[in-house]
């Protein structure tokens, strides 16, 4: 079984590309020794992904600013290759981003993926440096993903044809119920408002630099799209945020 933030071993999954860098040690899950990473260049594991979906993508913009390479796998999400007997011996949630890790350990979530690879390769940090900036990051993070993404995934996937009986990720059917694309829309709306409110006085979400909840309400104002939404005009400090933050997101 595969719970959200549980590192569970799959041994049918290996990554093919070798490991460079200087490395330390630091002590882990469960005591394990990690290197860590002095560079952030040439690792060693699989990241399965599907560039056009947006939980993968916060985790590939995650990699591009850290300019962390991995070997990657599209999972084509449109053709239903989630669901594939191959994948779901990789991720039993039939979800994308999954990290495989050279000894076959799979991480699934996009947040326990940038958890792990910050804590490997944490130059350029995007989860915080000390721990109440990281719990602030943490609870950012989890505002965006609750109410910014997941309000216009209710909103697309109780509405669309194309996801008829999988109002839901994941390997069961599920059936849409149509007034949540209306409760999706309001969601969305009070999260923006909430956002501006925040972005009071602040040129980013927690802190001084750009975090991983910038990043992840980044593609949540491009997901809006998906179902023809934009920030409000009224929003003024959330239209600045957006135009402050899209060149830090351009790469190293
Ligand atoms: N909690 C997961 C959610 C992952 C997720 O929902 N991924 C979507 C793509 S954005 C997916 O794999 N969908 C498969 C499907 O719709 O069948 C995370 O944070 O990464």
């Amino acid at each position: 079984m595969d719970f959200p933030g549980v590192l569970s071993p799959v041994t049918s999954q290996r990554s093919m590309c070798a490991v460079g860098g200087q490395q330390a040690i630091r002590r882990g899950w469960k005591g394990t020794m990690l290197p860590v990473h002095t560079s952030n260049r040439a690792l060693s594991m699989k990241l399965y992904t599907f560039d056009a979906a947006p939980n993968p993508r916060r985790v590939n913009i995650f990699l591009k600013y850290k300019g962390i390479q991995l070997a990657t796998q599209q999972i084509d999400l449109r053709s239903g290759q989630q669901f594939s007997a191959d994948f779901r011996a990789i991720s039993p949630r039939c979800i994308v981003p999954a990290l495989a890790l050279d000894d076959g350990t799979v991480i699934c979530d996009g947040m326990a993926i940038c958890w792990y690879l910050e804590s490997r390769y944490p130059k350029s940090p995007l989860l915080g440096t000390e721990p109440l900036q990281q719990a602030q990051v943490f609870s950012w993070d989890q505002y965006v993903c609750m109410e910014g993404l997941s309000t216009v995934a209710e909103a697309l996937r109780n509405r669309s044809d194309a996801f008829k009986d999988r109002a839901l990720p994941g390997p069961g059917r599920i059936a849409q119920i149509p007034a949540l694309e209306a409760r999706g829309r309001q969601r969305l709306h009070s999260f923006w408002q909430r956002l501006d409110e925040h972005l009071e006085g602040r040129e980013f979400v927690v802190g001084n630099s750009i975090i991983l909840a910038d990043i992840d309400a980044f593609v949540v104002v491009d997901f809006a799209g998906w179902i023809k939404e934009r920030i409000p005009e009224r929003l003024l400090r959330v239209h600045a945020w957006y135009q402050r933050i899209k060149p830090l997101l351009a790469g190293p």
